[in-house]
């Protein structure tokens, strides 16, 4: 990134505190989009348009905020994607260790295999929730098996189950491998879009599996009228109340978010809807995280030592 853009949602040192519970994690990271380019300067758009984002989400009645946010230095890595995963392994999978939740900005898709698979060494029976235009199933594309058209192949080729929804732009040779595939639950934009809203959101939550989540959305799955800035935007995307809903929905049903990630901005000067779009939708995804994170902290046992009560 050419310049600081400061930290998530403008927080106060207090509440972007070092260690905190959410951490925001920038990849600016390009080196196989094919169309148009210039995802590299996605997460400094998202950070500076999440300056001018309300603290407070109405759709889930909190704020990242009042959980804290560290926004972390930018991942910032030259080579390819295959080179790259092991260095986002090991970031992710300390913020794991470390209790916190990860929110990585992109970049472009290819850079989730790393994270995902530092989410799936630590929850065995992880899913990834997967929010795109495109399934990103190709064995390979353009002479690479690691470029972003590929990265959930590599990704259910290492036992993890996927869930993707909004898909609109699929190639003949995702479509068979999609039928033979196991693990992949697979749900096409044209089944969604004639729905009514809540049946949207019912019909993403069918079959999906009560397991740790990571959420690895693509901002092309939402329709272009909303995201225009993105590198192949695809008519007939997800609508606002859809995803929204959809993470109140899991916030509700209780379900266990590890991390997130939001990809493949691709910001222009003078559009900056996209970029307060994805920085809205960002703090949505943190907020959903944190108290995920809360609920598990507070289900989980206190420790014997140390308890005035003398319980146990
Ligand atoms: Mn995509």
């Amino acid at each position: 990134m050419d310049h600081d853009p400061g930290a998530f949602l403008g927080l106060d040192p207090e509440d972007a505190r070092p260690g905190a519970p959410g951490a925001v994690l920038p990849v600016p990271y390009e080196a196989t989009v094919t169309y148009e380019t210039g995802t590299a300067r996605g997460p400094e758009a998202i950070l500076l348009a999440s300056q001018q984002v309300e603290t407070f989400d109405e759709w889930l009645e909190d704020e990242a905020r009042r959980h804290g946010v560290e926004t972390l230095p930018p991942v910032v890595f030259p080579g390819p994607p295959e080179e790259l995963a092991p260095v986002l392994e090991e970031r992710t999978g300390s913020l794991l260790d470390a209790g916190r939740f990860p929110l990585l900005l992109g970049g472009e898709h290819s850079l989730s295999l790393g994270p995902i698979r530092a989410a799936a060494a630590r929850h065995p029976d992880l899913v990834v929730l997967h929010l795109d235009a495109h399934p990103d199933l190709r064995d390979e594309f353009e002479g690479t098996r690691y470029g972003h058209g590929c990265v959930m192949r590599r990704v259910l080729e290492g036992g993890v189950r996927l869930h993707s929804f909004g898909l609109r732009a699929i190639s003949p040779e995702e479509r068979a491998f999609a039928r033979r595939a196991r693990g992949l639950r697979w749900i096409l934009a044209r089944e969604l879009l004639p729905l009514a809203p809540l049946e949207r959101v019912a019909r993403i939550l069918e079959d999906l599996p009560e397991a740790p989540l990571w959420l690895s959305w693509d901002v092309d799955g939402l329709d272009p009228s909303l995201v225009p800035c993105t590198g192949t935007p695809e008519p007939g995307g997800l609508d606002w109340f859809t995803v929204s809903e959809l993470l109140r929905a899991l916030d509700l049903r209780g379900a266990c978010l590890v991390g997130a990630e939001l990809l493949e901005l691709s910001p222009r000067p003078g559009q900056h809807a996209s970029d307060f779009a994805a920085a809205r939708l960002a703090h949505r995804l943190l907020v959903a995280g944190l108290r995920s994170r809360e609920r598990r902290l507070a289900a989980a046992p206190a420790p014997a030592h140390g308890d005035p009560a003398g319980r146990g």
